[in-house]
């Protein structure tokens, strides 16, 4: 059996599991939404990461199927949380430029809501920004009708893509996600501390939040306050967790 055959009865059996980063406001130090992240627990090869799946699945087409299974329990999660009485917070889905492109997206994501009864404002979707450059019109329409439904969007891994920045005023989107590469290096490489500094006025200007990736040392994160980042994502806080984990981190914060 090779690995695509593999994935596909893993994602028909319901065998990848969720794992959920903490998002944190930079203020009050409080977690205000989960990166949901997927895993693949394979029975002979231990974890597989997304990294090894993800473009495989993109390929081959299984990203739909896939993709659908983690945006429908990401939001049975959530709602699950909440049901449970945990503070209130969102969950971010990851999706593939290959989903944007697939037309009935924004339907699925209105089924997958009503049928989990996940408040909108609760969902944010992480697009970046080779979904953009894909078809500039699809995503345009599509983020349009996603606004209408209430869902939050942000651009995953900003400054990697190489897209123009007039996206920004043309699309409704809420956050930038700052990607980890400049986080990385803030403290010690000028150019770094200079772009994170930039695209957080960028965003700021622009009244979108800024969100810093893959935050890692106290230092970054004093950094970040300095330059009134909103919030931050990274192993400093925690690693992404199981769903269990991440809600005992939740209910203990309250
Ligand atoms: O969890 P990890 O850091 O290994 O994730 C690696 C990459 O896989 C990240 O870029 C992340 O965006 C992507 N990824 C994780 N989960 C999903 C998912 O459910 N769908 C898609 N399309 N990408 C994902
Ligand atoms: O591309 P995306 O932002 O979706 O990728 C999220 C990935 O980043 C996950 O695979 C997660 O494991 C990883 N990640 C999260 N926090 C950190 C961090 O502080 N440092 C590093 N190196 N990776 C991180
Ligand atoms: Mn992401
Ligand atoms: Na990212």
């Amino acid at each position: 059996l090779d690995l695509e055959n593999e994935l596909r009865q893993a994602i028909e059996h319901g065998a990848l599991e969720l794992y959920y980063q903490p998002q944190v406001d930079l203020r009050g130090g409080h977690i205000i939404g989960a990166e949901a992240l997927v895993r693949w627990p394979h029975p002979t090869r231990g974890w597989i990461m997304p990294g090894h799946f993800i473009p495989l699945a993109e390929e081959s087409g299984l990203i739909v199927p896939l993709g659908e299974w983690v945006l429908r329990q990401a939001c049975l999660q959530n709602r699950a949380w909440q049901e449970a009485g945990l503070p209130p917070v969102s969950v971010a889905v990851n999706l593939s430029a290959r989903q944007f492109a697939s037309c009935d997206l924004v339907d699925l994501t209105e089924g997958i809501l009503r049928e989990t009864g996940l408040d909108p404002h609760f969902l944010e979707l992480e697009l970046t920004e080779s979904a953009v450059m894909l078809d500039i019109n699809a995503f345009i329409k599509a983020t349009k009708r996603l606004k209408d439904l209430s869902v939050a969007l942000s651009i995953d891994d900003f400054g990697t893509g190489f897209s123009s920045l007039s996206y920004l005023r043309r699309f409704e989107i809420d956050r930038l996600k700052i990607d980890r590469s400049f986080v990385n290096d803030i403290v010690h490489d000028p150019s770094s501390a200079a772009i994170v500094t930039t695209v957080v006025s960028l965003a700021h200007n622009l009244n979108l939040v800024a969100l810093a990736e893959g935050v890692e040392t106290e230092a970054q994160v004093r950094f970040l306050r300095s330059r009134d980042c909103d919030e931050m994502q990274g192993f400093y806080f925690s690693r992404p967790l199981p769903a269990e984990e991440f809600a005992r981190l939740l209910g203990s914060a309250c």
